[in-house]
């Protein structure tokens, strides 16, 4: 049986969402990323760095969301959620795939945090031409891949919502759209109900939401 590691509210969740996608049946390990000291240490004979998600599979481990989210599509062929080898869309597919985790994802993560720098003194460069990149892809293209939801999707997706959510990435019409067609989707519905769920079931998001409700 597949084994799936994930923490609630996470980037597993994109991972998680793709796995509903497949319909794929999984054993969901639950990783405490939030833990008072850090994740367990035992948990870094899976991924060397103590980050979800990560799966196993037929005795492999995967790492990475790119690298887990093009080996599902392709190992689950039948949801037809990866674009064939000789397939015209395979390239974008596999660009914005891997996109979202080396240039979308770090370039938020500068943003937030307040770093100033030129283009070049990162491989994600600037958080302008990243937007730019993003809006005029999906103003051209309903998803990821082209005029049909792919695999892909699941984590650029992920991320433009997320990262919406919470004023990162901002509120063009183009991202909403997106966010809009992506969120009509039931395995999308599901997965965020879940995914929710298992958040209000640990003391790290109850005390959060206390809080945030005694200072409404
Ligand atoms: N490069 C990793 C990043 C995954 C990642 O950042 N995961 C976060 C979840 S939001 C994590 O596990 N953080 C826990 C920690 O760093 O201790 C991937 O794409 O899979």
């Amino acid at each position: 049986m597949l084994k799936f590691y994930h923490a609630p509210f996470s980037r597993a969740f994109g991972v998680f969402w793709l796995l509903e996608e497949l319909g794929v049946d999984f054993d969901r390990v639950q990783i405490d990323i939030r833990a008072d000291g850090g994740t367990d240490e035992t948990y870094r004979k899976i991924q060397p760095n103590k980050k979800v998600p990560a799966i196993e599979h037929n005795g492999v481990v995967i790492t990475e969301r790119a690298a887990i989210t093009i080996y599902l599509a392709d190992t689950f062929p039948e949801a037809g959620l990866a674009p064939a080898i000789d397939d015209p869309m395979r390239s974008a597919y596999l660009t914005w795939n891997v996109f979202s985790d080396s240039v979308f994802d770090p370039v938020l993560c500068a943003k937030a945090h307040g770093l100033s720098y030129v283009s070049n003194d990162y491989p994600f460069g600037l958080y302008e031409d990243m937007v730019a990149n993003v809006e005029r892809h999906l103003n051209e293209n309903d998803y990821a891949a082209g005029d049909r939801f792919t695999a892909a999707d699941t984590q650029l997706g992920a991320a433009v919502i997320y990262t919406m959510d919470f004023k990162l990435l901002p509120e063009r019409p183009a991202f909403k759209r997106y966010a809009e067609r992506l969120e009509a989707r039931p395995a999308y519905q599901k997965t965020s109900k879940r995914d929710y769920e298992l958040a209000m079931a640990l003391p790290f998001f109850q005390e959060q939401a206390a809080g945030e409700n005694a200072g409404a």
